[in-house]
């Protein structure tokens, strides 16, 4: 039994436990209750994906720790449900492709942002950028269009997970690299991003960091390779297919 009280025998073990995850970041007031619904969309795509990293979603995975690898000024922005989720593991990703991390959040209160600093604290994070907000990404007209100054505006290359797709779409104009992580294949964050990762975060992260280290000593030109190899248009579309004609059985 975990600290749920759901036996890990249960056949929706980890998709409870993510639930639960959620609920105490609600609690915390570090998660929106928007997010809630956010998880329950994703986890219906899920579902519909058979719950696992599907080889397209690892060989973006892979893509995903190249680039991240290679970039000059790589941050990972952080909202309440990834804080929520995959606080740790975040931290273990950042340090592995030496990384920022920023919150960035769509439904932005200085609670929250303090809330999921001291979280990010927490759970290993050195630095939390985000606070200062002395930055504005051109064409938003809402809260995600804070950022710093030396954080998600001087990056070229953001992490960008369980977004809505204005910002996403704003921070491609700019010219950034943009790795997403979200579960709808078709959402306007997956169809502007250079790599897209349609994958639960929960296994998305862990994976990343895994490549990361793998590829770790690997020269530029290696990595590079790594990239022009992956096809994101094929990525979703094999994302697309699985949740479209997938074996529910
Ligand atoms: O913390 P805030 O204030 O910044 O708000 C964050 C949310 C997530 C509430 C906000 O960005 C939002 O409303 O997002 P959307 O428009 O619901 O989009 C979230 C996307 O993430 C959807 O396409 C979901 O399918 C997807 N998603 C949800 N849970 C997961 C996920 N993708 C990967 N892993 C998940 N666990």
């Amino acid at each position: 039994m975990s600290d749920v009280d759901v036996p890990e025998s249960h056949p929706r073990y980890e998709s409870l436990l993510t639930r639960h995850r959620i609920e105490e970041g609600v609690e915390k007031g570090i998660t929106s209750r928007q997010g809630l619904i956010a998880q329950g969309r994703g986890e219906a795509f899920d579902y519909l994906l058979g719950e696992e990293t599907i080889p397209s979603a690892d060989r973006a995975e892979r893509a995903a720790a190249a680039q991240l690898l290679l970039a000059e000024k790589p941050v990972l922005s952080v909202n309440g449900n990834v804080a929520a989720l995959v606080p740790k593991e975040i931290v273990e990703l950042a340090e592995a492709v030496d990384a920022d991390i920023e919150v960035n959040l769509f439904n932005r209160t200085e609670q929250r942002m303090e809330a999921i600093a001291t979280h990010l604290r927490e759970h290993g994070a050195d630095e939390v950028k985000g606070l200062a907000a002395d930055a504005r990404i051109p064409g938003l007209d809402h809260e995600r269009a804070k950022v710093d100054a030396d954080g998600i505006r001087a990056a070229d290359v953001v992490l960008v997970p369980l977004e809505d797709g204005d910002r996403a779409a704003a921070l491609a104009e700019m010219g950034k690299t943009e790795i997403v992580i979200d579960l709808n294949p078709r959402s306007r964050s997956t169809e502007v991003a250079a790599v897209p990762v349609v994958d639960n975060i929960i296994r998305a992260v862990p994976n990343i960091t895994r490549h990361a280290r793998e590829l770790a000593d690997a020269t530029p030109e290696t990595l590079t390779e790594q990239i022009e190899h992956f096809d994101p248009d094929e990525a979703r579309r094999d994302a697309e297919h699985r949740i479209r004609d997938g074996d529910l059985a």
